[in-house]
């Protein structure tokens, strides 16, 4: 996989290489790749689990180049869609040449906090723990859950952060890439993310979904992109939300239509972001029952080890 990229050669001393971010569900990984870039390359919502794929979010700079692996959050799963998710993240751990861990500071460590030390001690990655969310958290409670952290002596260095505000993620950022080993370019300077735009274009719209609905309703949901058709003037765009039940269809779709205008909007308005052009985009609900616990279903659906 790791392949250089023909580019010039970088100047000495140069370091670059594979940030794995890992860490428990909704703990703020995603919002801190996002913040390291500088740019959204992977969604965010306050639902568990928002994140499904391994995503590549690559900061370039005259000294060094950081690929930050995003990756799903650990879990104990219950269904096959599930232990996609979580061999993902193991995965991401392997490849990693150092691995951030997001410990969310106003939970404190919780055993999927625990599987993942186990993980970093097996593989004997090197690690940096993040503690994030500080914005949330009175400084007197955060010495405590250092203290716990550092008697695991897993981690090589301890950061307070909050990815949300940005407090103390330039320090973050300098501690990960004085990690990083020399190297070359692995990707040319003026790309950010491996992420193809229908790739995106999915996601945003599962996005809006995940921050529109709530309980069982957001894990069913998955999002298939039809096609994608340029127009002259506008970017057409048919794409169809996955759900599991009739009632959770009924929810999506609203009264009237209006949910699923909300949330064709509120897409829309974001794939234009992404795109810099006018869009149009056709959204359906279908039901397909129990897609998430079955292989084939996972597999069309893009949910396919080494698969994005
Ligand atoms: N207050 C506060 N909220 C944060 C911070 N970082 C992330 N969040 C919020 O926490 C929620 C989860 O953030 P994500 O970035 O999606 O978390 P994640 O770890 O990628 O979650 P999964 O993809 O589900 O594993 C969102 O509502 C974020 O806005 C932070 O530093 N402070
Ligand atoms: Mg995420």
């Amino acid at each position: 996989m790791k392949q250089a990229a023909p580019l010039d050669t970088p100047p000495p001393g140069f370091r670059s290489g594979f940030v794995g971010v890992v860490g428990k569900p909704n703990v703020g990984k995603s919002t801190l790749v996002n913040a390291f870039v500088g740019q959204k390359i992977s969604i965010v919502s306050p639902r568990p689990q928002t994140t499904r794929q391994r995503i590549l979010g690559i900061l370039t700079r005259p000294d060094a180049q950081a690929i930050f692996i995003d990756s799903p959050g650990w879990h104990e799963p219950t269904h096959p869609l599930g232990r996609y998710l979580v061999g993902v993240a193991k995965g991401v751990v392997e490849e990693a040449d150092v691995a951030v861990m997001v410990l969310d500071a106003t939970s404190g460590i919780r055993k999927e906090d625990e599987w993942l030390m186990d993980e970093l001690r097996r593989t004997k990655r090197r690690a940096v723990l993040a503690l994030n969310k500080v914005d949330q958290v009175h400084k007197r409670l955060l010495l405590p859950l250092l203290e716990r952290c550092a008697a695991t002596g897993l981690f090589e260095a301890y950061v307070p952060v909050s990815a949300l505000t940005g407090d103390q993620v330039p320090v973050l950022l300098e501690e990960l890439i004085r990690r990083l080993p020399e190297g070359p370019y692995w990707y040319d300077p003026g790309t950010l993310t491996d992420q193809s735009h229908p790739q995106a274009i999915r996601e945003l719209i599962r996005e809006q979904v995940l921050l529109a609905t709530r309980q069982e309703v957001p894990h069913a949901v998955a999002v298939m992109i039809e096609e994608i058709v340029e127009e002259e003037k506008r970017l057409v765009i048919h794409a169809t939300i996955i759900v599991e039940r009739e009632g959770q269809k009924g929810i999506l779709i609203g009264k009237g239509g209006s949910m699923l205008k909300r949330v064709g909007t509120a897409a829309r308005q974001e794939v234009e972001r992404l795109v810099g052009r006018h869009v149009f985009l056709d959204l359906r609900v279908k039901v397909v029952s129990d897609w998430r616990s079955d292989p084939t279903l996972l597999r069309d659906l893009g949910y396919e080890q080494g698969k994005a």
